[in-house]
């Protein structure tokens, strides 16, 4: 009897201990950019639902009164309309602090072919979604900043057609994020909608990238999709390089190969790009893929195999300017144009998995990618739902960019709290990413140095054991001490491996002028970055930075009139786009360390 119940306690302690994960649906097909696609961006009409009544009042069946009798409650078509993609609080002045419910409806036809498979896909919706095709429902998503599709051959009519979407970026305590972020929960369509339309067997992903380690071998494969996968020859070719090879399909429509390549390798400096061909039945597309190496050694982050100094900057995905979710290909030109103009070579995607047009776009500037799933703060580490929600943004995050040069860091986690069920979530996190990707580097950004003596710090997170590279957050002269108390500050690690100062950084208003001893103003900010860089200069680990933050950002955390006004004021640039003083330090710094970096192959 007693062993019957410590067998019971074991496995009640196993199943706490180690939350079963739900098994995650299929990834989104992957390189849409690629495909024969049908926009069904523009204006979509909505209904704001705060009271959740529509899902019994039935909107998505968008149904039309039969007779003047007929009692119907609503009327997509005579509704107001949102832009898509675009979140609703900047396109509506009633919508700015809205969080709940919101329907959205769009009526489009559509020529069917013969032959020929559609899916409906999603850049991303913030934060839940249920999508309904002509009246039916596809199926639901959470997380607001990953892909995913659903297939809509059968319900798709040759003629009109209506899809409806039910987005709600309603807050929970057991949803990824949870209840408290620093930023605007911008809710809605935030990303393109589009038509994929792929052959009966299709290609639905692929990974063509250097062997780990190697600087001439690629090790890849291609996953085909469809009643006929076993047995389809794949084949993928790099004319430039001379490359052309082709396998067939397993019984589970997987092809591998591994073959020899002379390559010019990417690299911030030489960002070279190959036209990849990847084809298999009917189905032929193109990608653009460039080829680098990424390893640690100590202290080191070896790109090539050379050592590389991450000269950085966090952003958030908020439009310069226009305010709002950013989204359009002009919008990463402007924020990845103004980190490299800081000299940046390095930027920290915080802290969400960005739009895939601005790691595209980085992959064409050479700049290197911190991407971040929003585990952030504290979350409900105990919930088996949660994790499981987690493991599918992180999945997610690294299937659409693991064919990217650009990125080179995957992380886990912004600023959680040190505590054992954090650690059991955030360890099966980084098992997962590991087995989805051996050849990037795994990471965290934690705020959890300890004191180690007057003025001294160590970082020993137990996290720290199950990654590849640490990110440290740290705001002395912000939210401890002064800016002058940085400089005595001495930061050490109990693991050899590389460390990046993730963040630090502290307020201004631009064009807020007075004593470099007076908060807000941009002579404070600036005197701030040039003590926080010469201590963080100081730390041994140390393999890059990037501060906090590009551009001024909204935080319905930060209310003071006057100053903040509900924006986050860290910014190196105002949401305006004017340059504040610390842009220069930091510019400057970068500047002088690039100028003693020894040149990369
Ligand atoms: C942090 C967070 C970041 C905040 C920042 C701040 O430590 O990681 O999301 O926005 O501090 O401004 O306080």
């Amino acid at each position: 009897m007693r062993c019957l119940l410590l067998i019971f306690l074991f496995a009640a302690l196993i199943q706490t201990e180690m939350p079963q994960a739900q098994t995650p649906p299929a990834s989104p097909i992957a390189n849409v950019s690629g495909r024969k696609t049908t926009s069904l961006n523009g204006a979509w009409h909505i209904i704001v639902d705060p009271l959740e009544s529509g899902l019994n009042a039935k909107y998505f069946r968008n149904r039309k009164p039969k007779d003047k009798s007929d009692l119907v409650e609503y009327d997509f078509e005579a509704s107001e309309t949102l832009n898509v993609p675009g979140d609703w609080n900047t396109q509506k002045e009633k919508l700015l602090f809205y969080e709940g419910p919101v329907w959205y409806e769009k009526t489009f036809s559509y020529a069917k072919r013969e032959h020929t498979r559609v899916f409906v896909y999603f850049g991303a919706v913030n934060y839940r979604s249920r999508i309904y095709l002509n009246g039916e429902a596809l199926g639901e998503h959470e997380g607001g900043f990953t892909p995913f599709d659903f297939e809509v051959t059968k319900l798709l009519r040759d003629g009109e057609n209506f899809i409806v979407v039910e987005a709600s970026n309603q807050r929970r305590n057991d949803a990824v994020p949870g209840l408290n972020t620093d930023w605007w929960n911008y809710g809605g369509i935030t990303r393109d909608v589009l038509l994929i339309e792929t052959p009966e067997t299709f290609i639905h992903d692929y990974w063509v990238q250097l062997a780990k380690g190697s600087h001439d071998q690629i090790d890849g494969w291609v996953q085909v999709d469809g009643d006929r996968r076993p047995q389809q020859r794949v084949s993928v070719e790099i004319s430039e390089a001379g490359i052309k090879t082709s396998a067939v399909t397993d019984a589970d429509g997987r092809a591998a190969f591994h073959l020899p390549a002379k390559l010019q390798l990417w690299s911030p400096k030489n960002p070279k790009l190959y036209d990849v061909l990847i084809s298999s039945g009917g189905d032929a597309f193109h990608d653009s893929i460039g080829f680098r190496t990424i390893e640690t050694r100590g202290s080191q982050i070896l790109l090539n195999g050379e050592p590389i100094f991450l000269r950085g900057i966090s952003l958030h995905e908020e439009a310069p300017i226009r305010g709002g979710r950013a989204y359009s290909a002009d919008d990463a030109q402007t924020l990845l144009g103004w980190a490299k103009e800081l000299g940046c070579n390095f930027v920290r995607l915080a802290h969400y998995p960005h739009n895939e047009n601005e790691i595209r776009l980085a992959d064409r500037m050479g700049l290197l990618v911190w991407s971040e799933i929003p585990v952030y703060w504290d979350i409900a580490w105990d919930s088996p739902a949660t994790l499981a929600n987690a493991q599918l943004q992180l999945k997610d995050m690294i299937a659409r960019d693991h064919n990217r040069a650009s990125v080179i860091l995957w992380s886990l986690s912004n600023e959680t709290p040190v505590k054992p069920d954090r650690l059991t979530f955030l360890r099966t996190l980084a098992e997962d990413a590991r087995r989805l990707d051996s050849t990037r580097l795994i990471t965290s950004a934690m705020n959890s140095a300890e004191d180690d003596g007057p003025d001294r710090h160590i970082f020993r997170d137990p996290l720290g054991e199950f990654l590849d590279v640490l990110g440290l957050n740290e705001y002395y002269g912000w939210y401890v001490g002064r800016p002058e108390d940085a400089d005595r500050q001495i930061w050490t690690s109990v693991y050899d491996k590389p460390l990046i100062i993730s963040e630090f950084g502290g307020g201004a208003a631009y064009g807020r002028h007075g004593d470099a001893a007076t908060r807000w103003t941009e002579e404070y900010q600036a005197n701030l970055f040039v003590h926080q860089l010469n201590t963080v200069s100081k730390i041994p680990h140390l393999a890059g930075l990037s501060p906090w933050v590009l551009m001024d950002f909204r935080s319905p955390r930060r209310p003071l009139p006057g100053i903040q006004d509900y924006y986050n004021r860290k910014g190196l640039f105002s949401n305006a786009g004017q340059r504040k003083q610390a842009f220069f330090v930091l510019q400057k710094f970068y500047r002088d360390r690039q100028a003693h970096e020894p040149p990369l192959p």
